[in-house]
């Protein structure tokens, strides 16, 4: 028994330290540093992005909770793309491409996920076409509230909507009136009792200067 606390004793440092890395834990989903999309007919270079995320960077940006430190890439096509992946808060985010070929990534989906604080980097090879995908963190939320980009092979075929900082949104954001029965109601019920009251003011004035 005693040998055995003493063992214990001695791991508990490796123990710690085992335990520290599961709290920055991270995934990568349909890596691709390999296989060539149809239409590559080989890895035209290689190009390493730094990808930050966090509270930190949607402090520029209106409304925004998340952002990422950029919004959008423009990348040449067939490159192999290595995206080293910081996530500087304490909870989890993502860098999740979306539209690329399913052939060879499955759903058109790559990730790198981090519960941070922590890093991660894995690559992709791009497809050959003029194209725009969308990049954001697919947490609940994260999206709307600013982890939004675009990532662009040979120049993109078009901007996304609703980029923090660069774009403007699909819908606008406004709040017309919608004219009601109730409404109208509500409304000429404020103009009489509006009336009402000026009439009452002119008539305690008019009884005051009369006394
Ligand atoms: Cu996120």
């Amino acid at each position: 028994m005693r040998l055995l606390l003493f063992l214990l004793t001695l791991l508990s440092p490796v123990l710690a330290l085992a335990g520290h890395r599961m709290d920055m834990d991270s995934m990568v989903m349909n890596e691709n540093p390999v296989n060539l999309p149809e239409g590559c007919p080989k890895i035209a270079g290689d190009k390493t992005i730094t990808v930050k995320a966090g509270r930190k960077f949607a402090g520029n940006f209106p409304g925004a909770v998340f952002a990422y430190d950029q919004q959008s890439w423009d990348i040449p096509p067939c490159t192999r793309l290595t995206i080293r992946f910081i996530n500087k808060d304490h909870i989890r985010h993502q860098f999740m491409v979306h539209g690329l070929p399913e052939k060879t990534y499955p759903q058109g989906m790559f990730t790198i996920e981090v519960s941070g604080p922590g890093e991660e980097s894995a690559s992709l090879i791009l497809p050959p076409s003029k194209k725009t995908y969308l990049v954001h963190c697919d947490i609940a939320q994260h999206t709307e509230h600013g982890m939004k980009a675009q990532l662009k092979v040979a120049g993109g075929d078009r901007d996304l909507a609703s980029l923090p900082g660069l774009t403007r949104p699909a819908r606008p954001d406004t709040y017309p009136t919608r004219w009601t029965v109730s409404s109208v109601f509500l409304l000429l019920l404020a103009l009489a009792g509006g009336g009402l009251l000026v009439w009452l003011l002119r008539w305690l004035w008019q009884s005051m200067i009369s006394e």
